[in-house]
């Protein structure tokens, strides 16, 4: 289930936008799957003294942690579909240290690209939002078939 050259063209050309500010970024996307989905909030330890929006909003090591995520993100992305050594590592850690459930991963997916499209709204149309839900789709299997090899079934 790979991408097509053109699905790629889109993929990567929107990240492009979106990479010269990627700890706004990242900060919108961790602020929002705490608030949409306040368990996935519970599974890191060093945020759970956090309690009010602008406690996460003005939380530099939210944005530090933001920007990390999406750093290793925008790797994955740019090596298309042979990403298998950057995932390898992420699943490793997603798997048996960190045991985040791919329902975890389709929630902060689905903000992304939320987030992407309210930040650039003439850029991010239908045919490159469409590419980048596949995109992130083919990330999640592949880390949902490592985790399966990590013993987490998920
Ligand atoms: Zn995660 C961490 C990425 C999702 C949870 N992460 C992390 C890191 C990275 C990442 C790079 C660092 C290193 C390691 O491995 O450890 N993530 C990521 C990505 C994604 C994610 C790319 C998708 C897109 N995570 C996620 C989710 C969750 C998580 C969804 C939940 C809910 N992580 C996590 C944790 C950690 C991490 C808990 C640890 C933190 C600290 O530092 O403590």
């Amino acid at each position: 289930m790979g991408l097509s050259d053109d699905e790629w063209n889109h993929v990567l050309g929107i990240w492009a936008k979106v990479e010269p500010e990627l700890p706004v970024y990242g900060q919108a996307v961790i602020v929002r799957l705490f608030q949409v989905h306040p368990e996935t909030q519970e599974r890191f330890a060093k945020f759970k003294h956090l309690k009010t929006i602008d406690e996460l909003k003005s939380s530099e090591e939210v944005k530090k942690h933001g920007t990390t995520v999406l750093t290793a993100l925008g790797r994955i992305l740019k090596l298309k579909n042979n990403h298998e050594p950057e995932l390898k590592p992420l699943a490793k850690s997603h798997a048996t240290e960190h045991k985040i459930p791919v329902k975890y991963l389709e929630f902060i997916c689905e903000i992304i690209v939320k987030v992407i499209a309210e930040k650039h709204p003439s850029d991010f149309g239908a045919d490159s939002q469409a590419a980048m839900r596949k995109a992130l789709e083919l990330f999640r299997n592949d880390m949902a078939s490592k985790y399966k090899e990590f013993g987490f079934q998920g």
